[in-house]
């Protein structure tokens, strides 16, 4: 029997053991909305405290384990998330909605993640110096952080989980994985591999629940020594501030309003399919997405056209369709405050082009038609994120006039340009002002082995990803020894 036949019904792990939890949740399906996914289990602080509790008392173990055990665990996990990815695929699917081919790709790029780090684990690497002083020799180490807090997402419950804790468990430290509580099926689905990897009970635990609650004991528990967060700005400024006031490590990965220029010399079709791709895949439910598209004056009404003779021909519909490009909007409360966007871009006076009305499908769900707007500026739409397939275009009068415009957000994750021009592509990289730049391709889609972040509002704290992480996963000891 396959996972996705069957209505789950996840528990905690904590401490290598699987617990029930002191209240029960459900999870829905939002391609449709008769479906339960499952029906999953809540913790309070003090099932809260048994996780953290069980995380730092595995910590010396877990620490001291060889980097060839750690590796094995790691490949292990990667290896089953590869083998099974359409059905892990489906499951996501399922309960978040990107559509079947977006799902089985995160399933994989997850598996990849914890193959990189199992290669990481047995690369961990050290310095020695000869010291100023005479006769004496510097080590410079780096060892485990201790107990890390994950807090996830519900956009991509399968890799931001596995980009933190394959990190986390290759350097030494144990963990405390808290899921979003729109997606618990896939964050146990992935704790139910781990907890077969071999790893000692209390390295890796799962518990499920509340923000409020299971997130804020997380934030603020003298036993969790550091806290990877990735989510909304408001919850963001929460755990700095949780995490911080109690010197704590901590990492934030935070919105985005990413901007896509298209100058003139661009080759048009590419430009659109950057365009189509990177604000409306994925319902433009992603950080990465080009919300914000500058497009040159000697450009731009052509460019319209062809987006919007793009986006009449994308199919909205049930995430398991096949054939389907745009699954739909996650929930309820999200689908209401894209269309509240919508009605304040028309309230302000942003040109509506197309779309963003809610549409009927056979099964009953959140579906929505991709929205494009002509905008200026200061339009709360081309300034705020709203995490759903809403896109403007807004008119720039040549290079200079774009480029200002890409970065005049309080956002900073990624930017994007199409052009021929060597010289505008390298001005581009150098001048955006983010932490990733795409030329000629979409803003949105990055590889799982360099740095993922951002700059200004959108990040805080060392990057997530490749040899990077080890920044945020380590903490460097110097050694002095008279030789
Ligand atoms: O985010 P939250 P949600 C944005 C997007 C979306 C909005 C809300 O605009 O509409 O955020 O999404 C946990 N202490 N992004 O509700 O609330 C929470 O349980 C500790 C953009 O998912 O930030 C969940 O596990 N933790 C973003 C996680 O934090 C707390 C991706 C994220 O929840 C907490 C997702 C607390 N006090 C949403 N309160 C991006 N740009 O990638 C909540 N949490």
């Amino acid at each position: 029997m396959k996972l996705t036949d069957i209505r789950l019904q996840p528990r905690h792990y904590i401490n290598g053991a699987w617990v029930n939890g002191t209240t029960t949740g459900i999870s829905i399906n939002p391609s449709n909305t008769a479906e339960v996914v499952a029906e999953y289990a809540r913790a309070d602080r003090n099932q809260t405290d048994d996780a953290i509790g069980a995380a730092a008392d595995a910590l010396p173990q877990w620490a001291l384990s060889t980097p060839q055990r750690r590796a094995e665990a790691l490949d292990m996990v990667g290896s089953e998330l590869l083998a099974r990815k359409e059905e892990l695929g489906e499951l996501l699917a399922r309960e978040e909605g990107k559509t079947l081919p977006e799902s089985i790709g995160e399933v994989a790029r997850a598996g990849q993640l914890f193959k990189f780090f199992a290669g990481e684990a047995i690369r961990i690497q050290g310095e020695t110096l000869a010291s100023v002083r005479p006769g004496i020799q510097v080590d410079i180490t780096r060892e485990p952080v201790g107990v890390i807090g994950i807090i996830a997402p519900w956009n991509f419950p399968f890799a931001i989980p596995a980009w933190k804790i394959a990190p986390a468990l290759a350097y030494g430290n144990t963990v405390v994985f808290k899921p979003a509580e729109l997606v618990p099926a896939c964050g146990w689905a992935l704790a139910e591999i781990i907890s077969r990897s071999g790893l000692p009970a209390g390295a890796f635990n799962l518990i499920m629940g509340s923000g409020r609650e299971v997130g804020q004991t997380l934030i603020e528990h003298p036993a969790v020594n550091a806290v990877s967060f990735t989510g909304s700005v408001g919850t963001g400024k929460r755990v700095l501030e949780a995490t911080t006031s109690r010197g704590a490590k901590v990492q934030l990965e935070m919105g985005g309003k990413n901007p896509l220029v298209v100058l003139g010399d661009a080759d048009l079709d590419q430009a659109v399919d950057c365009a189509v791709q990177g604000a409306y895949f994925s319902t433009g439910q992603r950080c990465t997405a080009s919300s914000r598209l500058i497009v040159t004056r000697d450009i731009h009404d052509a460019f319209v056209v062809r987006l919007r003779n793009r986006l009449e021909a994308l199919k909205v519909g049930n995430a398991l369709e096949r054939g389907i490009d745009m699954g739909p909007v996650v929930d309820q409360s999200q689908l209401e405050q894209n269309q509240a966007y919508l009605n304040i871009g028309r309230e302000e006076g942003a040109v509506h082009v197309w779309g963003g009305e809610r549409v009927e499908r056979a099964t009953p769900g959140h579906y929505m038609l991709p929205a494009l707007f002509l905008a200026q500026p200061e339009h709360r739409i081309a300034s705020e994120e709203i995490f759903g397939p809403v896109a403007c275009v807004m008119e720039a009068q040549n290079y200079e006039h774009a480029l200002a415009l890409a970065n005049d957000t309080p956002f900073g994750l990624c930017a994007g340009i199409c052009t021929t021009s060597l010289k505008h592509a390298v001005h581009f990289k150098r001048h955006a002002q983010a932490g990733m730049t795409m030329v000629n391709l979409p803003t949105a889609g990055v590889d799982f082995h360099v740095p993922f972040g951002g700059r200004k509002e959108s990040s805080y704290g060392p990057r997530e990803q490749g040899r990077y992480a080890a920044e945020f996963y380590t903490t460097v000891k110097t050694s002095y020894m008279l030789a």
